[in-house]
């Protein structure tokens, strides 16, 4: 074919009579496959551009298992769970809503400072994920994975307490505000605020478990971004850490449509955020994420793959952020009221594995009330208990910042505000107003009795 080519190219160019003195042989293995540096690439005479991981230019497909309605599609692969199993994540994830719901409220009556929207729409994505993982798996977390915390068992009194800074939060002992979880026990590393940062330590965590013999084929980072965190460097630092080194990595991109305003069609031209995984070499899938099932039987699949090769994996969830970006947006002054309360119905991931739950005699209409009401119980319960909780004590403020020996910096700092509570401390309304607040009322501080 090649060699027809060639020949009818030339007669073109070179008329008959004027033609050059061009011998055609036939190309060996080396030429066929050139002498590239590096590359296995074949050659090709094609001018060709590509634009697509897929052939015929198609968008990667969604993977599912639960149509919308929550019926087997066809065909799907049912992941391994029991009853109790299925009960659980159910219970998981109908507590998000009702937390979103309760510290919503309250960053808004002013007795919390600030408040990430949990996943209210993402419910399937973090439990689905969550219940996927071994509970010592290290996770590196953007802000609405808290789910992951609460799967793990760390109870609804720990977030209440992280939330409001009291000294039951074991976190960051009420120095960092709400929403920055973590938890050592739980492998569960804290949240910072500077977006995709944790994507490039993910693979630096990855890297050190495959170094160690003890965790080396057995546990995995797990790292979660919004695709708006995926536009930063970090992400694509993390990516070719991941893809190139021994860092068996599980990216978690949580396509939720939105960064605060910005919606995904402005964040990227390229088919999303699982296009750039075979760009790095990387195993990837798109799964529908307001389907548990699909999630969790992906992210066994991804976590399978990412352990036994050692390397990065990507999955992309798809979803909906139905919820405000935080308590300091308003999504209706950049998307139609309209669109989130269909988004609401349309694929709602609780209602549609509720829907599987009653066709397999798993659930009924009586436990799923009695549920909402427990929980709504609990997280009221727990709130009324940590609003009344005193913060840590105010040396607190200023032990274990750093590791090792303190900086001088960190010592002048607590010195002068011992300096300060013993001159206004006690003498300046707004002062002995706030020390009330500390369990210590300062005098950790300045030695007083
Ligand atoms: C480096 C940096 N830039 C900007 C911000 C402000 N910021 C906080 S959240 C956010 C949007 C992130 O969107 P996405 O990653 O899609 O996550 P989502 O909130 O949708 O879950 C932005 C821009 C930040 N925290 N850090
Ligand atoms: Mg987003």
């Amino acid at each position: 074919m090649l060699r027809a080519r060639i020949a009818r190219s030339l007669s073109r160019h070179y008329p008959p009579g004027r033609r050059a003195i061009v011998s055609v042989t036939p190309l060996n293995s080396a030429e066929q496959h050139g002498h590239l540096p590096s590359s296995q690439s074949p050659i090709t005479s094609t001018l060709h551009f590509f634009n697509s991981v897929t052939s015929g230019g198609t968008q990667i497909p969604t993977y599912r298992v639960l149509d919308g309605i929550g019926n087997i599609i066809e065909g799907a692969n049912v992941p391994q769970i029991d009853r109790d199993f299925a009960r659980k994540m159910h219970a998981n994830m109908v507590l998000l809503p009702t937390m979103d719901n309760l510290l919503y409220n309250i960053q808004r009556q002013g007795k919390i400072s600030f408040y990430v929207g949990l996943p209210y729409g993402e419910e399937a994505t973090i439990i689905g994920t969550a219940a996927a993982l071994a509970p010592d798996d290290e996770v590196l977390g953007q802000y609405r994975e808290m789910g992951v915390l609460l799967w793990r068992g760390w109870g609804i009194d720990s977030a209440m307490a992280q939330c409001f800074g009291n000294h039951e939060d074991k976190s960051s002992k009420g120095r960092q505000v709400p929403v920055h979880w973590g938890s050592k026990e739980l492998h569960v590393h804290t949240v910072s605020s500077p977006l995709a940062t944790q994507i490039p330590q993910a693979a630096g965590v990855a890297y050190a478990l495959q170094r160690d013999p003890e965790r080396r084929g057995r546990n995995c980072a797990a790292v979660y971004f919004g695709e708006g965190a995926a536009s930063e460097g970090d992400f694509h630092a993390g990516m070719l850490f991941a893809s190139t080194l021994p860092s068996p990595t599980l990216f978690i991109a949580r396509n939720n449509g939105f960064a605060i305003s910005t919606p995904a069609a402005e964040q990227y031209f390229g088919d999303g955020i699982a296009a750039r995984g075979a760009g790095y070499g990387m195993d990837t899938i798109r799964v529908d994420g307001n389907d548990v099932l699909a999630v969790l039987s992906a992210t066994r699949e991804a976590r399978r793959r990412c352990i036994e090769g050692g390397r990065g994996v990507l999955l992309e969830a798809m979803t909906y952020r139905v919820g405000h970006h935080s308590t300091s947006d308003d999504s209706f002054a950049y998307r139609p009221r309209q669109e989130v309360e269909d988004r609401k119905r349309i694929d709602n991931p609780i209602a549609r594995f509720r829907l599987f739950l009653h066709a397999q005699g798993w659930w009924s209409d009586e436990e799923e009330s009695a549920l909402k009401d427990r929980l709504k119980m609990e997280v009221m319960a727990s709130f009324r208990k940590a609003e009344q909780v005193k913060r840590h004590e105010l040396k607190e403020l200023f032990t274990d910042v750093y590791a090792g020996q303190e900086p001088v910096s960190l010592k002048e700092q607590r010195e002068e505000l011992t300096a300060l509570i013993r001159k206004y401390g006690g003498v300046w309304e707004p002062w002995t107003a706030e020390l009330k607040k500390y369990k210590d009322g300062g005098k950790s501080l300045t030695g007083d009795e």
